[in-house]
């Protein structure tokens, strides 16, 4: 057995640690995006593969065996592609993603389909709005110039976003409810824009949202193709060892 761990998120990170601590042989692969990855106790590559062919091709070369796609629910075009090379290559493959956020009491969301629609959502007078979103698609924004921006991101940008009024504030989460809190009543902010990642590490901003009475802007999820979906460690480590198993067909179909 060989795992490539396709990462990038905090279920992923949990899985290479589960995967090392067990000494199952395993490869994690980050897309490069930001300067200094978090290091992962895995023999770990950087960068794309090269679209589908060029992962197939990095499947059979790596003599992969197992392919669990752990990156971000909005990671959307690594996942077709992992389960297109999956298809050609006929190397079972795993999601490990989290659900979704749901809205609670308390909470006053607006949710949206896109970015494209979060900044539609934006119109109105100028108010104070921490743009949770990253880097990748703050240029959308430039639409609606007259808020000022509170920006968080892992690195310092190249070039300025272009965004008349903003801020940058350079963080990594996993972030904290009493980090998140301070730092919305610190910048006086009145509005949030995010993804609906799910999970933990970046929830803390919706729970001092609710706290504070703040509105936020939810971008929802893009749609994946249909795969198959675990949201457990626990669940993926049954895959592999239920699939290695020397006889892994069902008892039923062993006529036991
Ligand atoms: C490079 C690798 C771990 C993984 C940690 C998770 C949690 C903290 C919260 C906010 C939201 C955001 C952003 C975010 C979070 C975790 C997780 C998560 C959101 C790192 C990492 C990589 C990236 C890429 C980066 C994106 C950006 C998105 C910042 C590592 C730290 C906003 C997503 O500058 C850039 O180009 C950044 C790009 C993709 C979204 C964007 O479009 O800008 N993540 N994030 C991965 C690679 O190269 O393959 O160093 O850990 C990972 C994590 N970021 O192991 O603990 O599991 O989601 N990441 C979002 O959710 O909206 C921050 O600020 O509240
Ligand atoms: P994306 O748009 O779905 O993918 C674009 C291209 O980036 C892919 O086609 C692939 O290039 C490369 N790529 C993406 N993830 C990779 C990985 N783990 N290993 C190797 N190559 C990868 O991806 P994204 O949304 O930019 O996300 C990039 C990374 O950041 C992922 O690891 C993801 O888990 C992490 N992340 C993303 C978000 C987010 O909001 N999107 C949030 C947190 C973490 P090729 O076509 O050349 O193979």
């Amino acid at each position: 057995m060989k795992v490539l761990i396709l990462g990038g998120t905090t279920e992923a990170s949990a899985l290479a640690s589960a995967l090392g601590e067990r000494g199952i042989p395993a490869l994690f692969s980050y897309a490069g995006r930001v300067a200094t990855p978090k290091p992962q106790p895995l023999p770990t590559r950087v960068g794309g593969f090269g679209g589908v062919t060029g992962l197939a091709a990095f499947l059979g070369e790596e003599r992969i065996t197992h392919l669990v796609d752990a990156t971000h629910p909005f990671a959307e075009q690594m996942s077709r592609h992992a389960v297109a090379a999956a298809q050609q290559t006929g190397i079972r493959c795993q999601a490990l993603t989290r659900p979704p956020w749901l809205p609670e009491a308390g909470d006053r969301w607006q949710q949206v389909a896109s970015v494209e629609a979060a900044v539609a959502a934006l119109a109105g007078p100028a108010e104070r709005i921490l743009l949770a979103i990253g880097r990748q698609q703050l240029a959308a924004f430039a639409s609606q110039p007259q808020h000022h921006y509170l920006l968080r991101l892992v690195d310092a940008p190249e070039v300025a976003p272009p965004l008349p009024r903003h801020r940058v504030i350079l963080d990594r989460g996993p972030f904290t409810l009493d980090g998140d809190l301070a730092l919305l009543q610190e910048h006086g902010i009145q509005r949030l824009v995010c993804k609906n990642a799910g999970g933990a590490g970046a929830i803390a901003k919706l729970t001092a949202a609710r706290q504070l009475g703040l509105p936020v802007v939810m971008i929802e999820r893009p749609a994946l193709p249909q795969r198959q979906e675990a949201h457990t460690v626990e669940e993926v480590l049954a895959w592999l060892t239920h699939d290695s198993a020397p006889d892994s067909a069902p008892r039923a179909e062993r006529g036991v």
